[in-house]
């Protein structure tokens, strides 16, 4: 093998371990570079995870429909007890008219159950989200998304 081959193969192969490390940092999760990727929730009424120290619940007072409708979340600790330590915020809006309605961050609050709770104002019909964001601290531990349509 000639002195210059022999270097284009090393560039190779030190390129390839570049792009390997990236590709790695990538798919860690909690690593993620964009910070806000949204996890899909399962379904009102089902237990949503958040890592390993808490989950909760969500459910709408009624079905969603024109007006204002509450939608309701309920966190637990990991044992099952009511937790109330995490501040959320829900920012409500139409994924297909970016802009138009969004309500921007909008923290839930407390109910005398220690229930978080948040009025979402549903103006027309049509693709509706409520992308979810739960802090600890003010640091943000979990996002994620409820999608309905009205
Ligand atoms: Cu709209």
């Amino acid at each position: 093998m000639k002195r210059s081959e022999l270097q284009m193969k090393k560039t190779t192969v030190s390129g390839l371990a570049v792009l390997m490390l990236i590709l790695s940092l990538t798919f860690i999760p909690g690593v993620s570079i964009s910070a806000d990727s949204y996890e899909t929730l399962p379904g009102q009424g089902k237990k949503c995870p958040i890592g390993k120290d808490y989950y909760f619940t969500y459910s709408f007072d009624k079905t969603p429909q024109l007006g204002i409708i509450i939608l309701k979340i309920e966190l637990f600790d990991k044992d099952g007890k009511k937790d109330t330590s995490l501040s959320i915020t829900g920012d409500s809006g139409m994924p297909s008219m970016k802009g138009h309605h969004d309500s921007g961050e909008v923290a839930f609050k407390f109910n005398k159950k220690s229930e978080y709770l948040l009025p979402v104002s549903v103006v027309m019909p049509g693709d509706w989200e409520v992308k979810l964001v739960f802090k600890k601290d003010k640091k943000p531990i979990y996002r994620g998304s409820i999608k309905f349509d009205v």
